[in-house]
């Protein structure tokens, strides 16, 4: 069992005051990491009382606090999950032998590439929510909003962590490239494309916690796999956290269809619009951009550098050790999806070229069950929600290019214009969201498009003072 050092600049259980160097590295990065955090971190609401959890240990009995807290005097630390003793490379070409406690050579640039990627997600979901606050619909989302803030800003500091103490000058020039490109930014954007998307409104709030979040969970849990131990470890622990990013997701969602259930159900209209609720219509709009803007952070379907990463045990796939097959994967096919001008169909490629697909299906099998509780709360009304055909408005990938319907036809250039208003968001539905996000700031109170949650934050009541204003 590591010590966790709490009272230090920089809490953790990595022994950092024994690594002078490092240490002073690090607290040589925070200052510049505060500066990005008050840049462009939440826009308002930095010097008041947010009830927060802290991670503040890694063992069963506990691994968090809750207690209200300003933002910029967050502990943000660092944390390893405990080490497996005699850990082993679950898979690829080195399967079986010990997992490794330093880079090696020849897999130090690809490392740090998937460390840096996964690094620059964090800050840049901060940044794309930055607005948010100025709208929450409740002090309990509000408080959510920030939670889900700070945490994410944790998970930029394991990364760095990881930058630091394993890649050396590079890794602490990267470790500041992370706070110098921003979401959106035209000279300098963040590396993946969801990552640039504007969250102007807190509908596409809680469908990017829901999907974006949830391709975090599926990156995380193949990046846990990994034969660099450390970022094992440190990925083990982000889950932790990354499972109630998805809650707010989720549960946010079921609260907009409950209250758009509602209003249809008192005035006997699909059209809630005017009434002051999100339509089913609007929500799948919403929902299909939101899904095909996360599909493409899986890269394509067939992908070299997957191999790579694969056959060199950097990357896995989900729970590895539960597969049954060699774990190498050299003579194994996969099917995978793919289309042509006329069709879309399967083609078989070799395995281990084929792992992006794979993740993402089992991506989009975990998409559909939040689908199906949201169907059950729409069931009284006869509606669906449904999630598009993977090929639908695809960048990345074999349907890049191609113009695919939600129920997956192929269309011409003139359909998928015609047809587009009635599968992703309009101005219409962005200009009838954005009149509905007004703030409510009374403890307890909540914005008459959404309905409550089921109860509040760590046993506290939903009218408890989540932030004092
Ligand atoms: N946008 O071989 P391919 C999270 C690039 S989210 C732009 O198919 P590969 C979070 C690709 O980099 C999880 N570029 O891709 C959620 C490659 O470029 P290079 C984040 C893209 O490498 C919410 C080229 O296209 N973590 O944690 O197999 C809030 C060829 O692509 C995109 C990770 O992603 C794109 N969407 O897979 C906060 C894990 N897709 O190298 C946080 C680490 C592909 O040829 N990253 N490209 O110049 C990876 O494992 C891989 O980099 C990817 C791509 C899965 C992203």
């Amino acid at each position: 069992m590591t010590k966790v050092d709490i009272d230090a600049v920089i809490p953790n259980n990595v022994d950092l005051a024994a690594d002078r160097r490092l240490q002073r590295a690090l607290e040589g990065w925070r200052p510049r990491f505060l500066e990005w955090w008050r840049q462009r971190g939440p826009a308002e609401f930095q010097d008041r009382d947010i009830y927060l959890r802290t991670a503040i240990d890694v063992g069963q009995e506990g691994w968090s606090n809750f207690g209200h807290v300003k933002m910029p005097d967050y502990r943000w630390g660092i944390f390893l999950a405990e080490p497996t003793p005699d850990r082993r490379i679950a898979f690829g070409d080195n399967r079986g032998a010990p997992v490794w406690q330093e880079v090696p050579g020849e897999h130090r640039s690809t490392l740090r590439r998937l460390v840096v990627v996964q690094g620059d997600t964090e800050p840049a979901s901060v940044e794309q929510q930055r607005d948010l606050c100025a709208t929450a619909p409740s002090l309990y989302d509000l408080r959510n909003l920030f939670q889900v803030n700070v945490e994410e800003a944790r998970h930029l500091w394991a990364m760095v962590y990881l930058l630091h103490r394993y890649f050396g000058r590079d890794g602490r020039d990267e470790a500041d490239e992370l706070l110098q490109r921003h979401s959106g930014d035209p000279d300098r954007p963040r590396i993946l494309g969801a990552f640039n998307q504007p969250t102007p409104d807190w509908l596409s709030f809680y469908l990017f916690t829901y999907f974006t979040d949830r391709d975090g969970k599926f990156q995380l849990a193949s990046l846990r796999e990994s034969a660099f131990d450390p970022l094992s470890r440190t990925c083990d622990f982000m889950l932790k956290e990354e499972a109630y990013h998805m809650f707010v997701g989720a549960a946010g969602i079921g609260r907009v269809v409950l209250r758009t259930v509602e209003l249809m159900q008192e005035h006997d209209t699909d059209e809630v619009g005017p009434l002051g609720g999100i339509s089913v219509a609007t929500l799948q709009r919403y929902l299909n951009l939101h899904y095909s803007l996360s599909l493409d952070l899986f890269g394509a379907e067939t992908s070299t550098n997957a191999a790579n990463y694969f056959a060199a045990g950097l990357k896995g796939r989900l729970q590895e050790e539960r597969r049954e097959d060699d774990h190498r994967l050299h003579h194994q096919t996969v099917a995978v999806p793919d289309i042509s001008e006329e069709d879309i169909g399967r083609r078989p490629v070799p395995a281990l070229t084929a792992l992006n697909a794979v993740l993402r299906q089992d991506y989009a099998d975990d998409c559909q069950k939040g689908v199906d509780r949201w169907n059950r709360i729409l069931a009284p009304v006869g509606l669906t929600l449904r999630l598009p055909h993977v090929g639908f408005n695809r960048a990345v990938g074999v349907f890049a290019g191609h113009r695919v319907s939600p129920d997956g036809r192929i269309l011409t250039e003139e359909q998928w214009a015609a047809a587009r208003p009635t599968w992703l968001p309009t101005e219409e539905d962005e200009a009838g969201v954005r009149s509905l996000m007004q703030p409510v700031r009374q403890p307890g109170r909540m914005a008459a498009w959404i309905a409550p949650p089921a109860s509040g934050v760590h046993n506290q009541p939903l009218d408890f003072e989540y932030v004092h204003l």
